[in-house]
């Protein structure tokens, strides 16, 4: 835990000079009561029609993109996720739209610390491509000693066809769901739940996300998606995964961690130990 007097010495996101945040007190209300909201127009029509066009060519870049190091082609959309892990590690761009100041000032309303950059993901998610199982993202990043938070931005219109994601309001205050072992089964992989049994008072639903809107969702927020059942449209999707400055660890993946001019911090430590379920669950790729 972090000791209150370093708590103290952590910035608060917005300073007396700083712009309001382009986010309303309904939209933060909205957050905080469900674990989730949508803010529109983050980034300019160029911004993402640009992203669009960089991550077409981003699938010509090869395997080291790509959880699981297979190229693009090699990898089967309906068994697995499709999607560029860490761009921003391998793109200076990646890294600047990852660190949008508009995006940035939203988290840090959300957040009340400015937000570090933990992870970026590119789900390109085409015509019959598999839905993510439900899942708390925090299982796996184990920021400590608050959550993260996702910046989930739709490059195509999220629909109910096209795979658009489904959460469960108000599970932010959960705890973390800890998994049954089923023998046979391997959950933790290629976006697999972690969550069984499912709580039976959990009812998810739909969120559908218009192109260049920006979903905004808490860590422990039980949240997944659909399956592509459209025939032609993909399901595209820019997303960071950011932890408040006064983080103190994280797993290992999420590592190096980066502050809003990209600079990595120096303190965030690596999470050591078992996770909230034991040694051996938690932490790692989601
Ligand atoms: O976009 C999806 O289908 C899943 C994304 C997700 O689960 C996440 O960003 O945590």
């Amino acid at each position: 835990m972090v000791a209150p007097t370093e708590l103290q010495s952590i910035p608060s996101a917005a300073s007396a000079d700083s712009p309001p945040p382009p986010i309303s007190a309904a939209q933060i209300e909205q957050f905080h009561r469900d674990g989730w909201c949508v803010v529109d127009a983050l980034f300019s029509p160029a911004e993402i029609d640009a992203i669009e066009a960089f991550f077409e060519e981003f699938k010509t870049n090869g395997a080291a993109i790509y959880d699981g190091e297979s190229r693009f082609e090699d990898i089967d959309p309906a068994k697995r996720q499709l999607r560029a892990m860490h761009p921003h590690r391998h793109s200076e761009q990646a890294k600047t739209w990852a660190l949008q100041p508009r995006v940035l000032a939203v988290l840090g309303a959300l957040l009340g610390h400015p937000a570090l950059l933990a992870q970026t993901m590119y789900y390109f998610k085409p015509p019959g491509a598999k839905g993510q199982g439900m899942h708390q993202d925090n299982f796996y990043l184990l920021a400590a000693p608050a959550t993260c938070i996702a910046a989930w931005t739709a490059i195509d219109a999220a629909t109910l066809d096209n795979g658009c994601l489904w959460v469960v309001p108000g599970s932010h205050r959960h705890a973390i769901h800890c998994p049954k072992e089923v023998p046979g089964e391997n959950w933790n992989n290629y976006g697999d739940s972690h969550i069984n049994p499912f709580p039976r008072d959990a009812k998810p639903i739909p969120v559908t996300v218009p192109r260049g809107s920006t979903m905004f969702f808490g860590g422990q927020l039980i949240h997944g998606s659909g399956p592509n059942r459209t025939a032609t449209t993909s399901r595209r999707t820019f997303i960071g995964h950011y932890v408040d400055a006064a983080t103190t660890s994280l797993s290992k993946f999420y590592h190096p961690v980066l502050d809003a001019r990209g600079q990595v911090v120096s303190t965030v430590a690596v999470h050591t130990g078992g996770g909230p379920c034991g040694d051996g669950t938690g932490g790692g790729v989601h």
